[in-house]
């Protein structure tokens, strides 16, 4: 008899139940783009031994995803042809559909006989969207795997949190039992016979519609460069987190962020390696709040909160707040459009903007500097908002992620935020000023920097 491992089937729920056909256990990636320690991967292929059946991928790649131009694109389809290769080793096949999920899932499931279907957690509305039109054309059972977090959103609470400090004892509670070992990804003894087109990288890429910014050649994508990322982050930036995460001009933080993304490295071997490794402990402790407690409460709030996106989603404090203050008059008014091209008064934010251009990340400190300041130069609170949507998730490697969502909607929103003394435009929203970077950071040697230092430190 087939042995389950109950610590893979607790990361999964049910989400149609169905009669399928004779084929395989299929899994629908997404979010979690890796074949190492990823649970989607695992339970689907727990599925498929148990039932003594072919396991097969598939990815539908939809050219047009909001805000992706070619640098995401290049970034993730890279990713995806080196994930073909390994799967490949394993006897399991990783087939791309080019088209929306809703439309070319149902007919490959009936094509194939599919006898179940696994796909990924993730709360971002496009792929809620996906999910709800496509059930009521399914038949076959329908399970969904949170390999994202540690503990499963649905897990750690049922509503939405108001602050950190509300979901850290609800993490804190579980996470020994969910910070386990992953069981490792088998050969698949169940051959199938869905042939998979080779990934052509060149091919793929001159299908992306929106170019308005390039591929980046600072960063390579992949399991095996993440795998490296986080082997350099562990031994030469993390060990100072805890003094220089707050200084641009220094490698203080682990430059991580695009791998999590795109899901090229489990945020739990990253957790369970800090954890158990010999980082100073106030390094080690402030990082894991970022991971664990930081990133689950974005996917939080992103689950519960479908509007997480709009001015709607803010608390009442801080709505109250900045509808008070909406007729201030604005120091700097600038368009989406000079905020986009950097042509503001302030060489401080110009050089973070041109860093989102031209780089495609930002350092997290500046991040909310950046914010800050869209919201005091912006005509309004609700395009200050729509405006630094669009430029994090058009230009930013790691963009259009609930992280980014909600910390935008903390910058500007008061989000997971308390009430601060008032001022001009802001209101109670906390604030940021280009003399408090002073204070904390060396801002004209940032501004000064070569584009090539930038590369290094972020
Ligand atoms: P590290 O400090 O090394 O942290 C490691 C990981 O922990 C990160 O990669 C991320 O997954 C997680 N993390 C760290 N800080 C946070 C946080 N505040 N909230 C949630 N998770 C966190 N993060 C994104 O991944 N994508 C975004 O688009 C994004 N946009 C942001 C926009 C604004 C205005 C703000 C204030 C924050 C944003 N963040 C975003 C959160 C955070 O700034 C980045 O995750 C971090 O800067 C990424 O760099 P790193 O990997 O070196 O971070
Ligand atoms: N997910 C898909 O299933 N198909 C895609 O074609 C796709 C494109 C894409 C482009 C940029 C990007 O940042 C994300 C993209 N994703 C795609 C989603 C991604 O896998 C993540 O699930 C979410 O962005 C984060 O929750």
């Amino acid at each position: 008899m087939f042995q389950r491992n109950t610590d893979i089937d607790r990361r999964s729920r049910l989400i149609a139940p169905g009669r399928g056909g004779d084929g395989p256990v299929v899994y629908w990636l997404s979010r979690e783009q890796r074949a190492d320690d990823n649970w989607s991967l695992l339970f689907a292929q727990q599925e498929a031994l148990d039932r003594q059946r072919p396991l097969v991928v598939v990815f539908c790649l939809v050219t047009d995803y909001p805000e992706a131009t070619l640098r995401h694109y290049h970034f993730m389809l890279t990713g995806l042809v080196e994930l073909q290769q390994k799967l490949a080793g394993l006897g399991i096949v990783l087939q791309l559909l080019e088209g929306s999920p809703e439309r070319l899932l149902p007919p490959f499931l009936a094509d194939t006989g599919a006898h179940l279907l696994v796909s990924d957690f993730d709360p971002l509305r496009i792929k809620q969207g996906w999910k709800k039109q496509l059930r009521p054309r399914l038949s076959l059972p329908w399970h969904e795997v949170d390999g994202h977090n540690i503990i499963p959103a649905w897990v750690t609470s049922e509503k939405r949190e108001y602050a950190a400090y509300t979901i850290r004892p609800k993490i804190n509670r579980l996470l020994d039992s969910y910070l386990t070992d992953f069981p490792k990804l088998v050969p698949h003894p169940y051959p199938s016979a869905v042939a998979a087109t080779p990934l052509d990288l060149k091919t793929l890429c001159a299908r992306v519609k929106d170019r308005r910014s390039g591929p980046v050649s600072w960063l390579q994508s992949g399991e095996k460069a993440a795998a490296g990322a986080v082997a350099t982050a562990l031994v030469q930036r993390l060990p100072g987190y805890a003094d220089r995460r707050n200084n641009p001009c220094l490698p203080g933080q682990s430059g991580l962020s695009p791998y999590l993304h795109f899901g090229q490295f489990s945020a739990q071997r990253l957790a369970k390696t800090v954890a158990a490794g010999n980082l100073p402990p106030e390094s080690r402790d402030a990082f894991l709040e970022e991971l664990v407690v930081r990133r689950e409460l974005a996917d939080n709030y992103c689950l519960y909160e479908p509007e997480y996106d709009t001015f709607a989603a803010f608390p009442s404090w801080a709505r109250n707040t900045l509808h008070s203050h909406r007729l201030d008059p604005r120091p700097y008014l600038y368009s989406p459009a000079s905020l986009e091209q950097a042509e503001t008064h302030d060489p401080l934010w110009n050089r973070c903007q041109q860093d989102l251009l031209t780089v495609g990340k930002l350092h997290g400190y500046l991040r909310m500097y950046w914010a800050k300041q869209i919201l005091l130069w912006s005509r309004e609170p609700e395009e200050a908002l729509a405006t630094a949507i669009s430029l994090n998730d058009r230009y930013s490697l790691d963009g259009r992620d609930p992280n980014g969502y909600a910390g935008i909607a903390w910058s500007i929103g008061g989000v997971h935020d308390r009430a601060w003394p008032e001022r001009p435009v802001f209101g109670k929203i906390r604030s940021m000023t280009a003399s408090g970077c002073r204070r904390k950071f060396p801002v004209d040697l940032y501004i000064q920097s070569p584009r090539e230092t930038a590369l290094s430190l972020f």
